[in-house]
């Protein structure tokens, strides 16, 4: 009996479609076009290690860092499709200095705008471990037909439309957040394409697993360090042992938060106050998802999706996850719970 109950991406994003019948198509059709691009990256990083596509570019991005052969393949293959697709009107990019206007006619009709990292963790790829893509999706700002500004690509996480992320691990998923809901879809290579996996994905409201880079420990504040030493101490809610899981792969271990509950910190250390992880491309995406899946997001005071953004680039604190851990981590940020 052959199983026609799968339902692949196309087939999911139409039906959506169906029941707003309003709606213009565009973005489902950005949702496709993304799948898209992810299926190519996830050829070459299945070969990563057969051809010469691993290694340094011999390149430094906008952020200072090494960029490898992979990060200027990804930011090709998603700048491209987004390019020459109907549903988008520019891009900010991790690997890109500034926001990009798409300048031909059709694409300045287009109402959305893109950010995304277009291969986060990239200094995992030499060594095989799991990375993944973030994207999220704005509604312009400036008027249909005329080309973007940079206020499109400053707004507040609020305002995004639909985020997700493509994680490329033993088996490749493409998670999309929308108002309505979290779905999770995982590659079938024997058709090429992305099917319904994880329906309505919710995140637990509390986990036993914190995420946090334990090497920062003493360059933490002090109510984080109380956080840490509490789940080193204590039992989590389910009476269980809290458990230390870091993969140095945003994209993996909130993937895996997401599904089982828990909570990823990258807090500001006494070096860098102000944080490693970008808020427009990784943080709010990521704040968006959790939240619709139930969870919460700060960056230690206030609702990641609440920081009015001032620069394309710029970094924040992330707390993310289960909302009872969400609770606990606050309450030892104002240092009324004992560590
Ligand atoms: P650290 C990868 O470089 C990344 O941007 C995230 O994916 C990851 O969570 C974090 O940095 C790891 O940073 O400083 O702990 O190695």
């Amino acid at each position: 009996m052959i199983n026609r109950d799968v339902k692949t991406l196309d087939e999911f994003t139409i039906q959506q479609l169906r029941q707003f019948p309003n709606a213009t198509g565009e973005l489902s059709s950005l949702l496709r076009d993304i799948g898209l691009a992810a299926k190519r990256v996830n050829v070459e990083v299945n070969k990563a290690g057969l051809v010469d596509i691993l290694g340094d570019a011999d390149l430094v991005n906008v952020q200072g860092e090494d960029v490898k052969k992979l990060d200027v393949y990804a930011n090709q293959q998603f700048a491209g499709v987004l390019r020459h697709g109907i549903s988008c009107a520019g891009i900010g990019s991790e690997e890109i200095e500034d926001y990009i206007g798409f300048d031909d006619h059709v694409s300045r009709q287009s109402k959305y705008i893109v950010m995304f990292d277009p291969l986060d963790g990239s200094r995992n790829i030499d060594v095989n471990v799991s990375i993944g893509t973030i994207f999220t999706v704005y509604r312009r700002l400036s008027p249909i037909g005329s080309p973007v500004s940079r206020e499109d690509f400053l707004q507040p996480g609020v305002r995004q439309v639909a985020a997700g992320y493509i994680v490329y691990g033993s088996s490749t998923m493409m998670v999309y957040a929308t108002h309505r809901g979290v779905n999770g879809f995982t590659l079938d290579s024997s058709i090429g394409e992305f099917t319904l996996s994880h329906p309505d994905m919710q995140c637990p409201a509390f986990g036993r697993i914190y995420s946090v880079n334990h090497g920062n420990y003493f360059r933490y504040a002090p109510g984080v360090q109380a956080y840490i030493n509490r789940c080193q101490r204590k039992e989590a809610a389910d009476g269980g042992p809290y458990t230390q899981r870091y993969i140095g792969s945003m994209v993996s271990d909130l993937h895996r938060n997401l599904i089982k509950g828990g909570i990823f910190m990258y807090p500001g250390t006494t070096d860098m106050p102000g944080g490693k992880l970008r808020l427009m491309y990784e943080c709010n995406p990521f704040a968006f998802i959790m939240e619709v899946a139930g969870g919460e997001a700060t960056d230690g005071q206030q609702r990641i999706l609440e920081i009015q953004p001032q620069h394309l680039h710029q970094r924040t604190p992330l707390f993310v996850g289960s909302r009872g851990m969400m609770a606990e981590l606050a309450a030892c940020l104002s240092q009324t719970l004992p560590s």
